[in-house]
């Protein structure tokens, strides 16, 4: 069943810090408790090393404190799941499940159908339809039946689409032993074996434009047939594995063609989710403090789409540190949101600023058909009551403010006071997350050198810090 965010908010809140905090005054915000207020999910899977507890405490404290979705590297796949023909092992998974549901997270399955982590005994089966379409329809049966009612959403099928000249991907033992109905029949199968789970089609290169000659534009024409014919699809995950614009000579993806897909799933009552998210650079390169800032405002500008379209919920990236990162094996690094020592990029201080300052259109609610089913869509998504403790006016009015770590600050002039921080690190932002001012070994106060206008403040003392809208005047 889909959880309604106020609830989830609440319950998150209680999960996090004992007492649920929902003022506009809480300190040490994240982007798990900003997401929260938006009423989307943010999340990050769980490296496969974590599972075998190879990671360092920080990590999944990192992890738990910033996300509030988990999904699981390799650990729900079908050479994981399944790696015995009817043995089937879920051990890991379970894991994940717990973990997540000690720290109130929702939980993702990754993937049924996929031509990629099958096992080899499948493949005896290869000229065997009707074998074939049992061995599936047992999987789906057993996995989805295993995690019900606690693996909220499902690829059920991944990557099917080839990537030139698009048309189904033919080489997977699915689709050359069945043929294209492997991908109807999963969604049926799945839907029996859990019918409050959300069910996803996933791919890589949806961001390359919505047109025939693109991936986007042959999947909306599959979507549009399904739901036609009553298959219960409920939305696309956009993998989004794509590169930094200036060192990708043949970059032709972007946030503003993600975000047409979007607008056309929406008239399909079908939601778009971002579900494995890096922005990496060529291996090799050396990478600049402006490179990893204009990253960060492509990871804001792909934010900005599951912010402000009504049928856009998720935002998941494919790792958390570039330490334990796949792209490697893609000639490309730094692709993620922390560093190598688990330290904050600026993709995070733009995701940050973004969730704070973002405000919904008011008549979102109003204008909004989509948000009509509630098995599909959540409707609590854009609930601008869930906003008002951050509102614009409210904040811009309060020029002193504490947290609960008992930072406080107060703003005169273009000077800003701070107590309760011994030595402070002081970050300013615009509103469209852009570092303008950054000051450290703050003791008292600071001159913010910056024009008059609306920004974002943060300050950080050890692991305590607060961040505040202010307005220079
Ligand atoms: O990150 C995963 C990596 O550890 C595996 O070796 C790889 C094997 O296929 O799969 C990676 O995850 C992929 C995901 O399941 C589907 N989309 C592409 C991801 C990155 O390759």
């Amino acid at each position: 069943m889909k959880i309604k965010h106020p609830i989830l908010g609440i319950a998150l809140s209680v999960a996090l810090f004992g007492v649920g905090v929902t003022s506009s005054f809480a300190a040490d915000e994240t982007l798990r408790s900003l997401a929260e207020k938006n009423g989307i999910y943010i999340g990050a899977i769980l490296n496969s090393q974590w599972f075998g507890g190879g990671l360092p405490s920080q990590y999944e404290q990192v992890h738990k404190t910033q996300f509030n979705i988990v999904v699981a590297e390799n650990e729900m796949k079908f050479d994981a799941t399944e790696p015995q023909e009817g043995r089937f092992n879920y051990n890991n998974g379970d894991k994940m499940v717990k973990y997540a549901q000690q720290n109130g997270m929702r939980v993702r399955g990754h993937a049924l159908a996929w031509h990629s982590q099958v096992p080899n005994w499948v493949n005896n089966y290869k000229n065997d339809k009707q074998k074939l379409l049992k061995v599936l329809k047992n999987h789906i049966d057993n996995v989805v039946g295993h995690w019900k009612g606690k693996v909220a959403e499902w690829d059920v099928v991944n990557e099917a689409i080839s990537n030139n000249e698009p048309q189904w991907r033919g080489y997977s033992v699915w689709y050359q032993g069945i043929g294209p109905e492997f991908i109807d029949s999963a969604f049926v199968w799945a839907h029996a074996a859990d019918p409050d789970a959300e069910l996803c089609y996933n791919d890589y290169n949806l961001e390359q434009g919505v047109n025939p000659k693109a991936k986007a534009g042959f999947l909306l024409e599959q979507v549009k047939r399904w739901v036609a014919n009553g298959i219960p699809i409920h939305c696309v995950g956009s993998q989004t594995h794509v590169e930094d614009t200036t060192t990708d000579k043949h970059f032709i993806g972007s946030p503003d063609s993600l975000r047409s897909l979007a607008k056309e799933l929406a008239k399909l009552n079908v939601k778009l989710k971002i579900t494995e998210l890096d922005i990496g650079f060529k291996s090799g390169i050396n990478v600049s403090k402006s490179d990893l800032e204009r990253q960060g405002q492509t990871f804001r500008q792909y934010l900005d789409i599951i912010l402000e379209e009504p049928n856009a919920d998720t935002y998941l990236i494919w790792g958390v540190s570039d330490k334990w990162s796949w792209l490697g094996g893609l000639n490309r690094q730094k692709g993620l949101i922390y560093d190598d020592n688990l330290k904050p990029k600026p993709a995070f201080d733009s995701l940050l600023v973004r969730l704070q300052n973002f405000e919904p259109p008011q008549d979102t609610a109003a204008t909004d058909t989509t948000k009509q089913d509630t098995t599909v869509t959540d409707t609590t998504k854009k609930d601008t009551t869930v906003k008002d403790t951050v509102g614009l006016d409210s904040t811009i009015s309060i020029a002193r403010s504490a947290g609960p770590g008992s930072i406080t600050t107060q703003l005169s002039g273009h000077t800003l006071l701070i107590t309760g921080a011994k030595s402070a690190i002081v970050d300013v932002f615009d509103m469209q997350g852009r570092p303008v001012f950054s000051a450290k070994n703050v003791k008292g106060s600071v001159d913010l050198k910056i024009p008059e206008g609306l920004y974002v403040v943060r300050v950080r003392d050890g692991s305590t810090n607060l961040t505040r809208r202010i307005a220079i005047k």
